[in-house]
């Protein structure tokens, strides 16, 4: 437990990372990944980050201390799941929270699973299979209303490569630089929250002239980590670059897209990986991120923080240096 500041780790008793940041029961809740201590090489597989289990954090405020609600669901309790608990989200509907995370299944393929509990801060039971139909890496979770819609995916380690004819095709390699890129995926979720309403559609991503985004376009190509908010009626639609590592955005009219390129909102942090969340808590709003500035600089020791971000008076979001004042 320590006091919170913005641009400090909100914890340093453990590396955590992938921050979904809500606001349940007037708190900040906080679901981030738990990364592993450990010395062992890194790859582009991101098989560096094997993490078992979550933690949830909370805070009362932005200044207040950021509490550890501890180990919250391990791999061991997941029947279906073999190893990676990746970047996962909670949602609340139906008087209950929902914790879903991504992991490797037993034939070493990423799902997206469930876990349910009373209170925000867990302990999540996790349902006994992955969500039928489900496929990568990244869930993020948006409730609105009656319909609640579930935005993932991510290239290289996290396989969205590998699913774009639908079927899992262990050596496809994404389109040609030329190509539009690929967007990440979308689903309607069920009323209980436990399975796809639909087949899941790629979301579309495009410039101010319509042309999709292509390929070879690494400023501004999906890679992963979707994040989706509304402002002023707007669907804002955010998400890492991956190889030019910012967090960038693009709005549009309609949960599902197309969604037009806006602009950066997260300049590179220290680390390969930049993931993030945006949320309101009372009258402003803040993004949680991550960076690996408390292990030094070791991709797969990250730590979670947050600042606040601010809106121009058209609705585009101002940019933000990690580093800067
Ligand atoms: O934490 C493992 C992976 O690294 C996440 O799933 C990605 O978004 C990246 O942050």
């Amino acid at each position: 437990m320590k006091n919170s500041r913005q641009n400090d780790p909100l914890v340093t008793h453990i590396f955590t990372a992938d921050p979904s940041a809500h606001v349940f029961e007037g708190k900040l809740y906080i679901y981030p990944s738990h990364d592993l201590d450990h010395d062992e090489p890194s790859n582009d597989n991101g098989d560096q980050y094997k993490m078992e289990d979550y933690h949830v954090l909370s805070m009362e405020d932005a200044d207040a201390p950021c509490i550890d609600h501890g180990e919250v669901l391990h791999l061991k309790d997941i029947p279906w799941a073999s190893k990676q608990l990746w970047a996962p989200d909670a949602a609340y509907k139906n008087n209950k929270y929902y914790l879903f995370f991504p992991a490797r299944d037993q034939d070493g393929i990423f799902r997206i699973g469930v876990a349910t509990s009373e209170s925000p801060a867990g302990p999540f039971k996790p349902e006994p299979n992955y969500i039928p139909g489900s496929f990568s890496i990244d869930p993020a979770v948006l409730v609105e209303d009656d319909k609640a819609y579930v935005y993932f995916g991510g290239l290289w380690g996290g396989q969205l490569e590998k699913w774009q004819t639908g079927e899992f095709i262990s050596d496809a390699e994404g389109p040609a630089p030329t190509e539009p890129a690929l967007g990440p995926i979308v689903a309607e979720l069920t009323d209980d929250m436990l399975n796809f309403k639909g087949e899941p559609q790629e979301i579309s991503i495009i410039d101010e002239e319509g042309n999709p985004i292509l390929a070879g376009d690494e400023d501004r190509r999906y890679f992963e980590g979707p994040w989706v908010h509304k402002y002023n009626g707007l669907y804002y639609l955010s998400y890492s670059t991956g190889t030019t590592h910012k967090i960038v955005y693009a709005v549009s009219e309609n949960p599902q897209g197309p969604f037009v390129y806006k602009g950066t909102i997260l300049t590179p942090v220290s680390g390969w990986t930049t993931h993030h969340s945006i949320v309101q808590f009372k009258d402003k709003w803040y993004l949680f991120y991550h960076d690996c500035s408390m292990s030094g600089g070791v991709n797969h020791k990250r730590s979670v923080k947050f600042t606040e971000l601010k809106y121009n008076e058209d609705g585009t979001i101002q940019t933000i240096d990690p580093y800067g004042d």
